[in-house]
Formats: structure tokens, C-alpha cells, sequence
């Protein structure tokens, strides 16, 4: 099946081969959420071998870069809203922390909503967040963290962001973090994925 196709490619870091196979996906006609949906099971399984010592970082390297081909086909078909009407949304990945497939799907799904985004890309010091975050126009500001050793970075990025004491919303997530740490760091909102957290932008902002 296709999918299944798009799944082994991208778990085997076949970064050629994907585009085409989510290309093949979408023509025999699977939604463009479904295959994002494989392609996120199959970096799971390439995360679940690491921590197994099955693969090293090369590895996981060239299925990060397999998944990015990916959703460069998939992008055209996710995104589709008028960027910018809703203001602007400041976004990274915390300090130390070099993980950007998510913070990118994020960013694509709340352009996508409205919003100008500005990605300050990964490894952001907490001071680049609040200076982005002190332009005109900025609604929320977005953080993603991905290790478990990168959350007290979150955690300090979240309070110097509020301790700027600006009008905007700040959202956190990524795999380590869950609702009750969000509480616990005084964040606005934690949504578990990207496209609630698209949704979570909106309700935030208007
Ligand atoms: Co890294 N890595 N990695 N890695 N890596 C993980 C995260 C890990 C879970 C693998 C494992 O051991 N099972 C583990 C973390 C363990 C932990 O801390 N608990 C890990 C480790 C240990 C490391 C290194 C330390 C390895 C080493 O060097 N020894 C190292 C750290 C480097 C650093 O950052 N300083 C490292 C390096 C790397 C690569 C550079 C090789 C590569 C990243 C390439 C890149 O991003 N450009 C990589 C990869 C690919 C992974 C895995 C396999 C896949 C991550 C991914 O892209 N997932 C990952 C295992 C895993 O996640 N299962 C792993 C797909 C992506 C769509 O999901 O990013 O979770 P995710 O985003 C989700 C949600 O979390 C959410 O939305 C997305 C889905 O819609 N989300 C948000 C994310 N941000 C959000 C923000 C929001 C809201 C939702 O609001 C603001």
C-alpha cells in the first residue's frame, strides 16, 4: 500500500524516495493527515530503535531529513489559510535543543490558521524569544522542546517572556511536555500536536 510505503522509506531514511512515495500516497488518494500521521509513527520507531541501541544519531540524522522531504509534498495540501490576518506568532525550539521536524509542523499549521509566523529556528536563547516577541503585532509566542534535558530551558524561556511583561499568549509544547508542566511554568496553553495547537492559536488570539 502506499502509505505502508511512505512509512518503510522514511523509517529507513531514504530522503530521495520519499517525496515521491507521499506523492504516489496522495494520488491514490489518502489524506494529506493520514500520511503525516505514518510519516510521525515512523520517526517514533526510528526514536524507540535509538533508545533500543539499534541505530545511532546518523541514523535518526537521515530520517529526520527523509520526513522533512516528506512534508515539503505534503506542505501544498496542509496549509491552505491566508497568512497574516491574525497577527503574528513568534516560534522556536528552546536552548540546547536541535529537534525542528515538530516546531515545523507547527509553525506550517498556524500559518496556515492565519497567522504571520516568525521561526526563530532551534537552539534559541530565551533573550532572542523576548526580543522577537517585543515587535508589533505579536499575539503569542511559541516554544517547542523535544529532550528532557531541554526543559529547563523552556521553563526559563517562559519566564522571561513574562517577565517582560508584553501583551501576548505563550504556548509550549513538544514530547516531554504535558499540561501539568505547562502549569507548573505559568505557560498560557500546551497542545499535545499541530493542528491543535493551530486551533489553540485562534482561540488564544481572538
Ligand atoms: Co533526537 N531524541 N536527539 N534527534 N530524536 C528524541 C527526541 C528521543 C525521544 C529519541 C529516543 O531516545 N527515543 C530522545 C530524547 C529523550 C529524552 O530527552 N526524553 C532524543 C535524543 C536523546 C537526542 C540526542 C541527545 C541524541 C544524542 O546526541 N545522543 C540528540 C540531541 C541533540 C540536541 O537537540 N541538542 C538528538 C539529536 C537528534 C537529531 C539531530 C539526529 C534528529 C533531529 C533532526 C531534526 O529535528 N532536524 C533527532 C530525531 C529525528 C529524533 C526523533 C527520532 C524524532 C523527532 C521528530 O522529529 N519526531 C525523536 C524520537 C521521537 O520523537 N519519537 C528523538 C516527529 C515530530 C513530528 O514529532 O517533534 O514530537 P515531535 O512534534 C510533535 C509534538 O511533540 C508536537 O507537535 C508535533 C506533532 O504534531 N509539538 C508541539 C512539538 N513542538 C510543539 C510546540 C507546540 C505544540 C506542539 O506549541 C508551541
Amino acid at each position: 500500500m502506499a502509505i505502508e510505503k511512505v512509512y518503510d522509506l522514511v523509517s529507513r531514511g531514504k530522503a530521495k524516495l520519499t517525496p515521491a512515495a507521499v506523492q504516489e500516497a496522495l494520488d491514490a488518494g489518502f489524506a494529506p493527515a493520514d500520511i503525516l500521521e505514518k510519516m510521525i509513527t515512523a520517526m517514533d520507531v526510528v526514536g524507540e530503535k535509538f533508545k533500543n541501541g539499534e541505530i545511532f544519531v546518523p541514523e535518526m540524522l537521515i530520517a529526520a531529513k527523509a520526513m522533512k522531504k516528506g512534508v515539503e509534498v505534503l506542505k501544498p495540501h496542509l496549509a491552505s489559510g491566508a497568512a497574516g490576518a491574525l497577527g503574528k506568532v513568534v516560534i522556536g525550539t528552546v536552548a540546547g535543543d536541535l529537534h525542528d521536524i515538530g516546531k515545523n509542523l507547527v509553525a506550517m499549521m498556524i500559518e496556515s490558521a492565519g497567522f504571520e509566523v516568525i521561526d526563530l529556528g532551534v537552539d534559541v536563547p530565551a533573550e532572542k524569544f523576548v526580543e522577537a516577541a517585543s515587535a508589533d503585532g505579536v499575539k503569542i509566542v511559541a516554544c517547542s522542546a523535544l529532550l528532557t534535558t531541554t526543559m529547563p530551558a523552556l521553563e526559563a524561556t517562559v519566564a522571561a517572556l513574562k517577565a517582560a511583561g508584553k501583551d501576548y499568549k505563550i504556548m509550549v509544547g513538544g514530547a516531554p511536555i504535558n499540561q501539568e508542566y505547562a502549569d507548573k511554568v505559568g505557560a498560557d496553553a500546551y497542545t499535545p500536536d499541530a493542528a491543535t495547537a493551530a486551533k489553540k492559536a485562534k482561540e488564544l488570539a481572538c
